[in-house]
């Protein structure tokens, strides 16, 4: 099998890449990322050294021509590269539309001359929130309801997909996880960022109340449910990817504090994010029925526990990035 897989110098994709080669050691992939501030190449360092499973290029999705190049020399796309952070789409929305749209229509033209498969890589903020007390989850069928730029411009790049498969028959599914933690996340997002912060002695940062919910899931175990919709996956349907992880960023912050030997209440809350969305939860029934998936890391506190202890492990792979990071919460009073 050859895949050409996009923005695997981030997090999602870099655990991508390690689980593929980990589990499929005759496969070959090809990474095309541009290394914007959120890319980091010495990730996949290591898998540098055998060109015959692994080959990066830099260089831009929206970029036609090299694109389609990469797309004729293989049997599969999967299309991890984003802008991903809530924060900076709402300081600047212009690089979200450019890559999160008009990136994902480059690929989906190259697919589409070449019949190439194609899996596309979403999120469930593009349903929008739930209130607290709201019973109901996300499903495959609730309607689309973005808030913010990011979101926004992931929405907008399924209903691209969706549009290529009934219009022009191309071979995609798409999937739609919540939110990931463990290695190799750039340490802007929440829980790097508390676990780093704490490393260098800074109190973690909540936004307004804390009360918000996120529904977290190992990275691994998204990118386990990835390989069998590749696999297994029916063409032109949408699969939601999620864990039961509901917990709210109080509850996260108190645990991420006493595992690393602080006081659970240590901890301060800044400003709030504008038009913060409450609430994600993820209803995975078709993907465990349909498919047969189901998550492996299932004690959230073992994961978080791990997750803690490898960026204490790595810390001259974040380092390097701490002080601009934060630099730019300090712009935004957060
Ligand atoms: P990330 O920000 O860590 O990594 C994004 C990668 O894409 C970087 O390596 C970056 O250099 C690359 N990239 C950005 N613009 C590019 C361009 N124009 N051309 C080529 N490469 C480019 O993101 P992540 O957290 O790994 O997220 C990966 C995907 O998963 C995204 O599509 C995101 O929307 C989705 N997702 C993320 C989460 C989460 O919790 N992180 C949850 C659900 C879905
Ligand atoms: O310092 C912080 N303090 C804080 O309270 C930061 C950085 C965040 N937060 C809150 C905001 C959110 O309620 O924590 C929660 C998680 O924040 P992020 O890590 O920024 O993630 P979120 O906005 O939920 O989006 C993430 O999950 C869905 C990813 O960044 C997206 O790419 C993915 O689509």
């Amino acid at each position: 099998m050859k895949l050409l897989v996009t923005g695997c110098c981030g997090f999602i994709g870099t655990n991508f890449v390690k689980l593929v080669l980990r589990q499929h050691p005759t496969w070959h992939v090809t990474n095309l990322d541009k290394l914007t501030y959120a890319g980091n190449r010495s990730s996949l360092l290591s898998e540098e050294t055998d060109p015959v499973h692994y080959r990066f290029v830099q260089g831009d999705i929206c970029d036609a021509k090299l694109v389609e190049e990469l797309v004729a020399g293989v049997e599969a796309v999967v299309h991890f590269a984003a802008e991903s952070h809530n924060d900076n789409s709402l300081k600047d929305p212009s690089p979200f539309l450019h890559t999160n749209l008009i990136g994902t229509y480059t690929l989906l033209e190259a697919v589409r001359k070449h019949n190439v498969r194609y899996h596309h890589i979403s999120t469930d903020e593009v349903y929008g929130d739930l209130e607290l007390d709201d019973p109901d989850k996300f499903h495959e069928t609730t309607p689309y309801n973005p808030s913010s730029p990011y979101s926004s411009t992931k929405a907008g790049s399924d209903m691209l997909v969706r549009a290529w498969v009934r219009s022009f028959g191309v071979k995609a599914t798409i999937s739609n996880c919540s939110n990931n933690y463990g290695p190799y996340q750039h340490i802007e997002k929440f829980i790097p960022r508390q676990i780093t912060n704490l490393i260098c002695g800074v109190r973690p940062k909540l936004y307004g109340k804390g009360e918000n919910v996120r529904d977290w899931i190992h990275v691994e175990d998204h990118n386990l449910a990835v390989l069998e919709i590749l696999a297994k996956g029916k063409i032109g349907e949408t699969y939601l990817i999620g864990a039961d992880g509901e917990k709210n960023n109080k509850e996260v912050v108190e645990l991420l504090l006493t595992l690393m030997g602080h006081d659970a209440k240590d901890y301060d809350h800044v400003s709030d994010r504008p038009g913060h969305d409450m609430r994600y939860a993820i209803d995975s029934t078709k993907l465990r029925t349909e498919l047969g998936w189901k998550p492996i890391y299932t004690n959230f506190r073992d994961g978080l526990q791990a997750t803690v202890d490898w960026y204490k492990a790595n810390e001259s792979w974040w380092r390097p990035a701490k002080e601009a990071t934060e630099k730019k919460y300090a712009q935004l009073g957060r």
